[in-house]
Formats: C-alpha cells, structure tokens, sequence
C-alpha cells in the first residue's frame, strides 16, 4: 500500500514536471523580454500593414496584440518580423519568433509535419483569381493558356496546379517570392491572373492605381482558414494564442466591446460575465495570467467585431462582407468554446 501511494506520487510529480516543463517556455520567454515577437506579412492591407511610421496594423496583427494584452495588459508590446511565405515556418521553428500570424492556412500536412501547431482561424478564406476587367473573363473556366501569378511557398501555388490539372486546362506559372513582386507583375501586364485567398485579392487590389478596373472572378477553389501558428509542444502558449482569439469571440457575443466592457465589469450581476471580466475569481490562472487578462483583450484590442470593422469591414479599403466569418448566431461558423 504505502508503495502504491508513492508510486502514484511519483508519477504525479513526473507528470507535473513535465507539464511544467514543457509549457513555461515561450510564455516565460516572452514575460523575460517584456514583449512578443510576432511574424507578420510583409504587407497585406487589413491583415498586417506598416505605415509609413512603422505603426502595425490588421487582422493578423491584432491576433498578438489581444495576446500582448492577456500577458501585459499592454496591447503595445508586440515587436513585429515580417516574413516572406517561404521564411516563414522556420523562423517560427528556430524560435526568431514566439507566434506566426501571416495569413497562414491551416491544412494537415503543415500541422502534422512542421513541428507547429495551428492554434484557431481568424479569417475563414478560400482561393480566387482576379483579371483586368478588360480581359473579358467572366470565370476561371476561360483561363486556358493564362499566365498566373503567385508568391512561392503558399497553398496557392499547389491549390492552383491541382485546379487547372482537375480542369485540364493549361498555364503559365509565374511564381516570385514576394506579394508586391507578383502584384508588380501582374499590374505591368507579365501576368494575366493574380492569384491568393481571395481577403488577399481584396485587399492587393486595393494597392492597385485603379482597383475599379480588376474584377475578382467568382469561383472559390479551395478552403483557406486562416489563423495564428506556435511550435508544437508548448500547450500553454498554444492555449494563450488561442483564447485570447476565443475571447474576443464570446466578447462579441455577449454584447460586450472595447467602448462598454468597462461599465459592464463595473455594473453587471451576471456570474458567467463576472468571471470572465476578472470581476469575481482568476480564470486566467491556469493560464499563468492575471484575472484581468480577458477584460485587456477587449478593452485594449476590442471584440472580433471591432477588429473585423477597423480592418477590412465595409467601410476600410479591403471591404470585405462579414460573410462566412460572422458569429454562428448571425449565419456564420464563428462558434468559440465558453470561458467557464
Ligand atoms: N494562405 C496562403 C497564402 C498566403 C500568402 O502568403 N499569400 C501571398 C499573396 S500572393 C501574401 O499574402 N503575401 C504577403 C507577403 O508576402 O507580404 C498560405 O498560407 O500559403
């Protein structure tokens, strides 16, 4: 008996250890340098964008700073690299930076032979083509023989090859190893077709001189979620990255927003939103975060609503419809697990 209970101890400790072991990494990295290095793109309007400052915006940005708020209460401290979408997965291997969030599609080769863990969309998306107007395309069934397009490295490079070999038809490939160099190409005529998710359509051909004179065709050849990568292995971080997004989720569903989450924490008597807001107990504890680190995502960075306006709703120059990405509630798939 008295062995038994010291065997069950010890596996206990072991598994303690190991749990300890393995989590405390990057979240104690990142706690250590007092900030999160953060790989972006090297510039898709709406999704991760430097303006002439340096000043980092987007979708994509906005993933780590609602988790530079969790840990810091500071939606600042977030230092950003921007990766090609070659470079990208080793820089997240190497540990240049702590999460990857580059309109990064989440298939199962990556997530299973990388090293790398997807963590939850961010952007549900799928692959189109955008032509001149003036070509006179009306769908991608009339693209035989069309020079197209891409950055090397991307789902789109392959989702392309298997749609036009699926429809027997032919292309030219062109494929660089920048965004600007492909959308460069293609505005100079070297290409017929542009191809990428098509919020990367949207949003590349608002960088273009006359975005009326290109049209996106309406075939979508591919499913692309998109979200924020960590290395496989750390669960705490993979856990932080994850409901920080899923916080800004059941923010948005619960009515609560940068602009009112204050007067809620201060006012409501509802128990599920206390907890959540820090107001009663610590549920960021078992994240090894303080009971406020909910009530900073939104307040600092806001609901997924409001980072979904401010950055390619309706009224940016990415105009994107909420479609598929609004809440399950409002006809679409966002459905986040409940912080209880
Ligand atoms: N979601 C796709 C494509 C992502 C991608 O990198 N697309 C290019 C567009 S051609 C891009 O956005 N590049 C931005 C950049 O390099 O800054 C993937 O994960 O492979």
């Amino acid at each position: 008996m008295k062995s038994n209970v010291g065997k069950i101890l010890t596996t206990a400790a072991v598994a303690a250890t190991i749990s300890t072991g393995a989590a405390a990494a990057t979240l104690d990295d990142v706690k250590a340098k007092g900030f999160i290095q953060c790989g972006v793109s090297q510039g898709v309007p709406g999704f991760s964008n430097a303006d002439d400052s340096g000043n980092w915006t987007g979708i994509d940005v906005d993933a780590c700073r609602a988790t530079a708020a969790a840990i810091f209460g500071d939606a600042q401290k977030v230092k950003f690299t921007p990766l090609s979408a070659k470079e990208r997965f080793t820089a997240l291997q190497s540990g240049e930076i702590d999460i990857l969030s580059r309109n990064t599609t989440w298939t199962y080769t990556r997530d299973t032979s990388l090293g790398l863990d997807f963590t939850t969309p961010n952007f549900y998306d799928g692959q189109g083509f955008m032509v001149r107007k003036d070509l006179g395309v009306e769908t991608a069934m009339d693209l035989d023989g069309a020079t197209v397009c891409t950055e090397q490295g991307t789902t789109t490079e392959l989702n392309m090859a298997d749609f036009f070999r699926k429809h027997q038809l032919s292309y030219v490939p062109v494929i660089v190893q920048k965004a600007d160099e492909a959308l460069a190409a293609y505005a100079s005529g070297r290409c017929d077709v542009f191809t990428t998710d098509k919020s990367g359509l949207a949003a590349h051909r608002s960088k273009l001189a006359d975005p009326a004179a290109h049209i996106i065709l309406p075939e979508t050849i591919s499913k692309e979620p998109l979200g924020p990568v960590v290395r496989h292995g750390d669960n705490q971080w993979k856990d932080i990255v994850t409901w920080a997004l899923f916080v800004q989720i059941n923010a948005e569903e619960m009515g609560i927003s940068s602009k009112n989450v204050a007067k809620i924490k201060a006012e409501s008597t509802d128990p599920g939103v206390r907890r959540l807001l820090g107001a009663e107990g610590n549920m960021g504890e078992s994240l090894g975060l303080g009971a406020d680190w909910a009530y900073n995502i939104i307040a600092k960075v806001g609901n997924y609503g409001e980072v979904f306006d401010r950055n390619v709703g309706p009224n940016t120059p990415v105009n994107l419809p909420r479609g598929v990405n609004n809440l399950w509630t409002e006809g679409g798939v966002l459905y986040a697990p409940p912080v209880r």
